[in-house]
């Protein structure tokens, strides 16, 4: 297991691993060997091989940026803001530290040395997400968000009217659902807007920031929602502030166990009986449900995809409504908040046997990356 991991406030302090990955017949693909963190203050780069009980700093021979980045993602933030060399002579480095120089991969084959050729170590600082600042929708039978609990969640209006959720990835970053912009001229940002850092007002006039480009998923299909996933970058970036920050993403090797504690929250109808939006954010706790139970005869009878997952409760009652779409399903792991899942559809709102049915993040990570990083 690769639970060796916590988070201080915006400090992030990482620990994570390479997981087996297991093929279906049993057969090892990869083992798991080096645990990584990034450790407060300086952010150097230690990894720890696991066979060794001590933690080595790495080596910056052989480092190369594309290698930030991908340990990064791996911690399930957008991408590395920072990777330099450190000379050794002007970080504390404890006696007897040792060092270790990369190998032929990330994960393998670490040497370990007693010093660092280069006479210098990597430190690397990757994009901040996940943290809230303290403790603290149409949603069906959910309850009232205290503000700063959802610093990640905005409103996305055409005009002055809230249309959808969506979740803050980065300071000119935001991720909501394709079917909330579909309708509108492809590809077209102009009267897009969207508007951070508030928990009451959906239908009030604050300012928000104006939409530069919007990128829904080219293989988005509007009757199935399959990929139901949009973009949308800002003309201007967010200031971050405890009202306002950014989600983590999940990390690649990160499961996903029917159960699971996750939440969705927004501004969405609150009856599914009453088309109205409400005007204080609200959030729920909806578990996630397997794929198969969900996509069973008693329920969603093989509509889902693999690009689609399910939360809230076979019973009803609490549920994502129309209004919700686009915005978030996170849920907490011993270092962040992660996005899982994305308001998309369901069968009415809160229903015995029919549960929201969100878009499966962690299947299109890759379109994430690439897009947020070529626009
Ligand atoms: C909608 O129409 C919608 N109960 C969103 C979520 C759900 C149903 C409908 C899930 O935007």
């Amino acid at each position: 297991m690769c639970s060796l991991s916590f988070a201080t406030n915006r400090l992030l302090l990482s620990l994570f691993c390479y997981r087996p990955r297991v093929k279906r017949c049993g057969e090892v693909r990869s083992v798991l060997s080096v645990f990584f963190r990034i450790q407060a203050g300086a952010s150097l780069l230690a990894v720890r091989p696991r066979d060794r009980p001590r933690w080595l700093l790495a080596c910056y021979e052989r480092w190369r940026p594309a290698l930030g980045t991908r340990l990064c993602r791996h911690l399930g933030a957008l991408r590395a803001i920072h990777q330099k060399g450190v000379n050794l002579t002007d970080v504390a480095v404890e006696d007897g530290q040792e060092f270790a120089q990369m190998g032929s991969s990330l994960a393998d084959a670490w040497q370990v040395r007693s010093s660092c050729e280069s006479g210098r170590v990597v430190a690397l600082q990757c994009s901040a997400c996940g943290q809230r600042p303290a403790p603290g929708g149409r949603v069906v039978g959910g309850m009232d968000a205290a503000p700063g609990r959802w610093p990640w969640q905005v409103s996305v209006r055409h005009g002055s009217r809230h249309r959808c959720g969506g979740s803050v990835l980065a300071p000119r970053w935001i991720v909501t659902a394709a079917h909330c912009v579909h309708s509108y001229r492809r590809r077209s940002a102009s009267g897009w807007m969207v508007h951070a850092g508030i928990t009451h007002g959906s239908a009030k006039q604050e300012a928000g920031v104006p939409v530069e480009r919007v990128i829904s998923h080219p293989l988005y299909n509007d009757n199935s929602l399959d990929y139901d996933i949009a973009l949308m970058k800002l003309q201007v970036p967010l200031n971050f502030s405890d009202a306002i920050s950014a989600l983590c993403l999940l990390p690649s090797h990160q499961d996903l166990l029917p159960g699971t504690p996750c939440w969705v929250s927004g501004w969405g109808y609150t009856r599914p009986d009453q088309a109205q939006l409400t005007e204080t954010l609200k959030e729920a706790l909806v578990p996630l449900i397997g794929t198969q139970r969900c996509n069973s005869s008693c329920m969603y009878a093989g509509e889902l995809t693999a690009r689609m997952l399910c939360a809230g409760y076979p019973q009803g009652k609490i549920d994502a409504c129309q209004g919700d779409s686009g915005g978030p399903l996170v849920c907490q792991d011993e270092l962040a908040w992660r996005l899982v899942g994305i308001v998309s559809w369901g069968r009415g709102c809160a229903e015995p046997n029919r549960p929201g049915v969100y878009t499966n993040v962690a299947q299109l990570l890759p379109w994430i990356y690439r897009v947020t990083e070529i626009h």
